[in-house]
């Protein structure tokens, strides 16, 4: 007698090195009839799903889970809810990325704009005939500026607080080395940071958790303007040049007027991925998104392409009999 409880189909792909588990068939129903009612009931009764999908021995700690929903905007192709080793992400711009390139690879979706319905509002993503994606993010802004916070063990360390679809401390002055063989420090130091932050109670608007920690420096690339090194949620550190970060980074440099609207950044990753991008500030815009009454004056809408591959096509199978079949916590 079988004593299988779930098989998800999934679709794995990287971006940029970064990689999304896409669940598209074999998830209970969620209910509620919005995207953040669905994340609620997620969160309240399938927290062990996540960690069936994401943790060892069916995942690791790198990868983001992107689960598939019916959207509740007539517009959107499909609803999203992306999550990780940690919990939840509002908004993932691999992610979204990946989970184009793997609609794109089921010839769900061909050349042309589409929506997704995200917990933190509706993203433009744009599939190209080369096989990239441009990523019409949520409305970014920079909150606060060189906010110092007291650092146990280093000290004094400035970073902007920005929301880019997550809340980020970026920081430039923190004379760490960004290089790949250097994760395990920067690792390290961000997480530091991060600890820091919590617990002098410095968070983004509305008491949101600044849960991800970007460092930059200049990268070796000609024509590149920037590398950085981000840490997630959960500890992992992003293979790609994080898209929700890259839209807080452009948030800064347009707030510094660093950055002129249209004008091509590209940002490299830790492991030499890279997204290209640019802003619209978003008062020139009517992006598809529905109410923007609370957003700050220096508000922009970004946009990050990028390219992700798809790597594997295969099913979780999750036996009752497994002691591991919620993943292992430790
Ligand atoms: O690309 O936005 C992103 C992202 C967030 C966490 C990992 N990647």
């Amino acid at each position: 007698m079988s004593d299988t409880l779930f098989t998800l189909k999934i679709i794995d792909s990287h971006t940029g090195g970064e990689p999304t588990r896409m669940v598209y068939e074999g998830f209970p129903e969620l209910s509620g009839q919005t995207i953040q009612e669905k994340l609620q009931d997620f969160k309240q009764n399938f927290d062990h799903l996540r960690k069936s999908v994401i943790l060892e021995p069916r995942g690791n700690d790198v990868l983001v889970g992107a689960l598939l929903c019916p959207p509740s905007d007539p517009r959107a192709t499909a609803g999203v809810i992306f999550f990780n080793n940690h919990g939840y992400l509002g908004m993932c711009g691999h992610g979204t990325i990946g989970v184009m390139a793997s609609l794109a690879y089921q010839q769900k979706i061909t050349a042309g704009d589409h929506y997704l319905e995200t917990s933190v509002g509706l993203v433009k993503a744009t599939w190209h005939d080369d096989g990239s994606c441009s990523v019409q993010n949520v409305p970014s802004y920079r909150y606060q500026k060189q906010v110092e916070v007291q650092v146990p063990d280093i000290g004094a360390i400035y970073g902007d607080i920005a929301w880019g679809g997550n809340w980020f401390f970026l920081v430039n002055d923190h004379k760490q080395t960004l290089g790949a063989s250097n994760v395990a420090a920067l690792t390290q130091f961000s997480v530091q940071i991060k600890r820091a932050l919590h617990q002098s109670g410095i968070t983004g608007a509305d008491d949101g958790e600044i849960d991800h920690i970007e460092l930059f420096g200049n990268s070796d690339i000609a024509g590149i303007n920037s590398k950085n090194f981000v840490l997630c949620p959960g500890a992992a550190y992003d293979r790609s040049p994080c898209g929700t970060g890259t839209s807080a980074k452009l948030a800064c440099l347009a707030a510094d007027q660093a950055l002129a609207p249209s004008e091509t950044w590209r940002q490299e990753s830790i492991i030499g991925s890279i997204f290209s991008a640019y802003y619209q500030p978003l008062d020139e815009l009517t992006p598809p998104n529905t109410s923007y009454d609370n957003h700050p004056s220096n508000t922009i809408v970004p946009t990050i392409r990028g390219e992700a591959y798809v790597c594997a096509e295969t099913a979780l199978i999750i036996q009752e009999r497994d002691p591991f079949k919620w993943g292992i916590s430790l």
